[in-house]
């Protein structure tokens, strides 16, 4: 059986790829174990910088859950699945190494889940975006129901939610879902140009933006951190290096 989840370094980038084109590129236990073992391995990897997430084939960059797995599985079972693809996609959001989600085709439920625990999304314009769970008789699971409304509102959000509507790449990038919306085929290319960028940025530096924009709000907890985080990225060298510089 081949793997769900493809691995390829390109220089510091890393590209992740779901790879069941057959399914849709459904998500599965099977799908889960090899996403959060491909993370852990890349972040014990000092030579790489930045992930990016895509779906093999041209049809989706995943239809979400994969519904014949789920309807073989009972109770605690189902349960567990569902917590599984939660501590799956937050390990992927709390990665110190950030993470570009390139969109196409369908991108439903699970697969919009996903896409929502990266730091960034670019889509192309094939892409039909949408969380059908209300209409299967279930809730989105995995992760939207926390993050969607932090990204787009509460408003949108719940739209998005009790509606199930898809929405198109435009629609998406104007209401702040995706970061950018690019021609058909294009987004895979853009998502790597954007992760070699944020690869050759100091580690640190990029750890700690991560760090602080996913930590609370409160005005005490906000200005300790960014005392630390700031201190922390100004020893780094090659910000010693470009003050000197700028000082000469
Ligand atoms: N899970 C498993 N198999 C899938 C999935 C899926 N999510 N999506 C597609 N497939 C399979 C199809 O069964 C089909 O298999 P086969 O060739 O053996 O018949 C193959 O992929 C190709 O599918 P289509 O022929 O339908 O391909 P199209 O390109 O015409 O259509 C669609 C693609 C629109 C994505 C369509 O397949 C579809 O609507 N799929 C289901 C989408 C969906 O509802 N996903 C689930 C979202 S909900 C979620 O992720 C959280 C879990 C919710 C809990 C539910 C409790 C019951």
């Amino acid at each position: 059986m081949s793997a769900p989840v493809t691995l390829e370094r390109r220089g510091r980038v890393a590209h992740l790829q779901l790879d069941r084109p057959h399914v849709r590129n459904a998500i599965d236990g099977a799908t889960c174990d090899a996403l959060a073992a491909a993370v852990a391995s890349l972040e014990a990897d000092a030579g790489i910088g930045a992930i990016v997430l895509s779906g093999a084939g041209d049809k989706a960059f995943s239809a979400g859950a994969d519904l014949t797995y789920m309807r073989g599985l009972e109770g605690a079972r189902l349960r567990r699945f569902i917590e599984q693809t939660w501590i799956v996609f937050e390990r992927i959001a709390s990665s110190p190494l950030p993470s570009i989600a390139a969109l196409h085709g369908y991108v439903l439920g699970g697969g919009l889940e996903l896409a929502l625990a990266c730091d960034l999304r670019i889509a192309d314009a094939t892409v039909q975006i949408g969380l059908p769970e209300m209409g299967l008789g279930s809730v989105p699971g995995s992760g939207a129901l926390q993050r969607l409304p932090a990204l787009i509102g509460q408003a949108r959000a719940t739209e998005m939610i009790l509606l199930g509507r898809r929405i198109d790449a435009a629609e998406a990038a104007a209401i702040g879902l995706v970061n950018r919306a690019v021609a058909n085929g294009e987004a895979l290319s853009a998502a790597m140009a954007w992760a070699e960028t944020i690869a050759g940025l100091p580690a640190e530096a990029v750890r700690y933006a991560k760090v602080a924009l996913r930590a609370g709000r409160l005005p005490e907890v906000a200005a300790s951190l960014h005392g630390l985080v700031s201190q922390a990225c100004h020893a780094d060298k090659r910000y010693q290096t470009t003050t000197d510089a700028y000082r000469r």
